[in-house]
């Protein structure tokens, strides 16, 4: 489709107007938003990605395209939270302390939003005491976790020791995600579930908040 690969260049090129045109085409012609997600916004920053891990390009132009990736989320954004849904839950989300990445956490939070949870986003850089401060303050059911960084991954574990001091685990659920986080690193910390994506977060709360598909 050219719409989505149109989208996808810009991305990669990070031209944040080209991308917010593209992806107001994409909204006219009515792609699925699901498709606008996983074949042009997702696979451009997976292209860069995979360009800045072989140094082929830096992060002045890592940040452009992450620009031109919120230029077009912001187009498609009401396409996955449209008109009223009954609220399934409430999901309190954000990046570990330290960790500054939060395309992959905000993609987690509209997939969710879309699918008709109620999602508290408490940003980057976020203390694990803080975690579970706005999950209680929100009677959240479950905390998303997301962290990019090897360094990072640490303060994951230390939000779940936090809730078995206060007798919360298990009353809160923990998801975590990000690409150095894996089945192995969720085990190894008592987490409840590792998400490899956004598609597949959704399915996952669902699950550990017993709801019907
Ligand atoms: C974009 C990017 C940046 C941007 C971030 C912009 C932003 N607003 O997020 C900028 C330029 C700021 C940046 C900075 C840095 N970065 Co950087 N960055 C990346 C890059 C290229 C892409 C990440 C991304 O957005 N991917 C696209 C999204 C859609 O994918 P995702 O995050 O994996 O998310 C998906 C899943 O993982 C999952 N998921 C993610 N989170 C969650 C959470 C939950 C709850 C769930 C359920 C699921 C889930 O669902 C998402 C959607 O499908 C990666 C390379 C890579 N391959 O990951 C490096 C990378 C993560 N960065 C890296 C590094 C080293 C840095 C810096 C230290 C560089 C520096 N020298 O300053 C700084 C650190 C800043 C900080 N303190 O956090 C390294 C990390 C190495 C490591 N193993 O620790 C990587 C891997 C690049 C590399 N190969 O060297 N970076």
């Amino acid at each position: 489709m050219q719409v989505l690969e149109g989208l996808k260049q810009s991305i990669i090129e990070g031209d944040e107007s080209k991308a917010a045109q593209f992806a107001d085409r994409a909204v006219v012609e009515g792609i699925d938003a699901k498709t606008v997600l996983d074949e042009a916004l997702i696979a451009g920053m997976n292209v860069v990605g995979e360009r800045f891990r072989s140094h082929d390009i830096f992060l002045p132009e890592v940040l452009l395209a992450a620009k031109a990736m919120y230029a077009a989320l912001a187009k498609i954004r009401p396409l996955f939270v449209k008109g009223e849904m009954p609220l399934l839950g409430r999901v309190v989300i954000g990046s570990v302390q330290g960790d500054l990445h939060d395309i992959g956490k905000n993609l987690v939070g509209i997939m969710l939003e879309g699918a008709g949870f109620e999602v508290i986003d408490i940003g980057t850089d976020v203390a694990p005491e803080r975690f579970v401060d706005e999950a209680v303050a929100h009677g959240a059911g479950v905390i998303g976790m997301s962290a990019l960084l090897t360094t990072t991954m640490p303060g994951m574990g230390r939000v779940i020791t936090i809730l078995k001091e206060r007798g919360l685990i298990g009353k809160i659920k923990v998801i975590i995600g990000g690409a150095p986080v894996n089945e192995e690193f969720c085990r190894e910390i008592g987490a409840d579930a590792y998400c490899f994506d956004a598609a597949n977060s959704v399915a996952t709360v669902k699950k550990l908040l017993q709801i019907a598909h």
